[in-house]
Order: structure tokens, then sequence, then C-alpha cells
């Protein structure tokens, strides 16, 4: 990193982006990230180098598509293909207004400006912040950053090969500098998808960092 990036507060035109940092993601969760806890103290800490903050929360209705509930006779971590594409059933996670939808109760960054809720959709999955899985549906959050005259997308929290992923690809191809913060983040790991996931990331100029990095 140039000591330029390393100047303690982050200007205007960074965001730190906080992925999903859920109950249902943590261990003991619906759909437990293993150690995903441990993130929610590193992303506390980055958050108050940043002046701007927005979170993400995956905010499903009991009915959604992503629940292999849903499918009679599928079982979680199966995949389907739907008219948008090839789609993992999960087991039923982040139900609107449950406590699995909350917040983990350590988060503390209360300067969050926005929290963009993502998969609301019933048959449209969101793993991005940005654009919904039938790579169409925007979620406004790139036109959002872009009028507060962000440049800069800095990620962290759940998970690190689904949807930190895809949404710092998205805040790539949206044409914003992209950095994911490797150890505020933690992963899935589904039949491969963490290495795949870093390889589409790595493709696409995504940087990867470590948190060190950023709060030196
Ligand atoms: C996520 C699977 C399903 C995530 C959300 O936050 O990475 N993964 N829904
Ligand atoms: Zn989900």
């Amino acid at each position: 990193m140039k000591a330029e990036a390393n100047s303690g507060g982050r200007q205007a035109d960074d965001v730190l982006l906080v992925v999903d940092l859920q109950n249902d993601f943590m261990p003991g969760g619906a759909l437990a990230v293993a150690r995903g806890d441990e993130v929610v103290p590193l992303a506390n800490q980055l958050a108050r180098r940043f002046s701007h903050v927005v979170l993400t929360q995956d905010w499903h209705p009991r009915s959604h598509i992503s629940f292999a509930a849903n499918h009679p006779g599928r079982q979680p971590f199966e995949f389907i293909t739907l008219p948008y594409g090839e789609q993992v059933l999960w087991p039923v996670h982040c139900v609107q207004e449950t406590p699995g939808a909350a917040f983990h109760a350590g988060l503390d960054i209360p300067h969050a400006r926005a929290i963009i809720r993502k998969g609301h959709h019933e048959h449209v999955d969101s793993y991005s912040a940005f654009v919904e899985a039938d790579h169409t549906t925007s979620t406004g959050l790139a036109g959002y950053l872009r009028d507060a005259g962000v440049k800069r997308v800095w990620c962290c929290g759940l998970a690190t090969d689904f949807c930190v992923a895809w949404s710092s690809l998205d805040a790539r191809a949206a044409g914003f500098d992209v950095f994911v913060i490797e150890d505020a983040t933690r992963a899935i790991d589904l039949e491969g998808s963490l290495d795949a996931a870093w390889r589409d990331m790595n493709a696409a100029g995504v940087r990867r960092l470590r948190a060190a990095q950023v709060l030196a």
C-alpha cells in the first residue's frame, strides 16, 4: 500500500462496505460461517477509520426461492437451475424481521449511513449488494455511492466467496476501485467456491489486502 492509503482517516471518496454481519451467518446460526463472529470486532475497528460506512443485510421473505425448504424433495447445499442461472439451495436464513436476520449484537458502527437490504424479491436471490442474481435488477447502491462521490469501495464481512465476492465484482463492474480486506472476511467454501471467488476477483482487478494495512 502507498503511504497515502494508510493515512488514518479515509476520505470522502472511500466507503467501507460491511457485508451481512447477521446472526444467521454466525456460529450457531441457520447458515453458519465458520469463525464468522471473529470478523465483527475487526469490522468495528475498520469502520472507525471510515467516515462513510454502508452495511448490507440479507433480507429474505420466508417464501424465498433460495431456500431448499421451498423446493420439495431438495436439500440444503444442492444446486438447481433457475431462469437466471445456477442457484445454491440454502437452509432457511435471514428471514425478514427474525432474530437471525438481525445484526450481530457486537456490531458497533453507529455512524453507518445506509443499510442495503438484499434478497427481498421472492423469485430472485441477491448475493451482491449492487445487482440481484438476475444480473439486471439494481439495488441502487452504485448510484447512491456515485452521487456521494465515492471512488473506492473497501469490503469486509460474510461470506468471502458469496456476498463479499459478488459485491466486490459488481462494484468493479460499476467502475469503482475495490479492495477486499481478506482477514476481515470468512468463507462458506462450498465445492471450491472460495478458490473460484479469488480467481474471479483477481481477474477483475479486485485488490486483496489485510486489515493491518488499512489500520496502519
Ligand atoms: C450469503 C448465502 C446465502 C452471504 C447470503 O451473505 O454470503 N450466502 N445468502
Ligand atoms: Zn441469503
